[in-house]
């Protein structure tokens, strides 16, 4: 399998972190989303992904699947073992709500695409832009603070779909300067997390790909 692959998004960093904590290796194509203005634009990547977003799989009969938490839900398939999807209907219910809370309601307000919008077509300046990031990752950090029960990841000893996508969102929120006091649930998590061996190799400071790039990539 390939996967179309950027070390600085949150949605990318889910499914490296789903592949290693499953141990199933893949090969990597790097779709860099700033150089030459994203690369993820680019008609190659568009008859692959015709959203331009990050991550994809390339299956080895040449089937494209997109979406993070799709492609996850495949790997669960293909691989049950480590569970990311509880057994208990009740958990699994709980943790796919918290990470749809991140991955639908949190994520895309601080996407590049959005964030560029702002800047460029609504003509936002940089204390604009900083207070919309802060904004939209706080209430999305303030709801997972409720909804998640650590031990030491979100729902149990092992991590999940919900922590999958918490550790990203974590990352997104220091790199933006978003501050994590007011959430001692989500610094545990975020901590065991940072102690993990699939999480630590899914870590974009990590990845071959990983740059100084100017801008603000997701
Ligand atoms: N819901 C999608 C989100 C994918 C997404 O937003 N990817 C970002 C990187 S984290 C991206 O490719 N952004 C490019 C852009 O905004 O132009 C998923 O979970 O896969």
């Amino acid at each position: 399998m390939l996967l179309y692959d950027y070390f600085r998004s949150s949605a990318a960093f889910r499914v490296r972190i789903a592949l290693a904590l499953k141990g199933i290796a893949v090969e990597r194509r790097f779709v860099h989303l700033l150089r030459g203005g994203g690369e993820q634009k680019q008609p190659d990547y568009l008859r692959r992904n015709p959203q331009g977003l990050v991550p994809a799989l390339e299956l080895d009969d040449g089937v494209v699947l997109t979406q993070s938490l799709a492609i996850i839900e495949y790997l669960e398939a293909l691989k049950p073992e480590p569970r990311l999807i509880p057994d208990d209907p009740v958990c699994a219910a709980q943790s796919r709500a918290a990470a749809l809370a991140i991955a639908c309601d949190t994520h895309p307000l601080g996407n590049l695409r959005v964030v560029s919008y702002l800047e460029t077509e609504l003509h936002q300046g940089h204390d604009a832009i900083v207070n919309w990031r802060t904004h939209w990752a706080t209430l999305g950090l303030a709801a997972l603070e409720g909804l998640i029960r650590p031990a030491p990841f979100c729902f149990g000893r092992e991590p999940n779909i919900a922590d999958i996508c918490l550790a990203p969102q974590v990352f997104y929120a220091e790199r933006f300067g978003v501050p994590l006091d007011a959430f001692p649930k989500l610094r545990t998590v975020a901590a065991a997390c940072a102690q993990h061996p699939a999480f630590v190799a899914a870590h974009p400071a990590a990845q071959p790909d990983a740059d100084q790039a100017p801008g603000q990539a997701p």
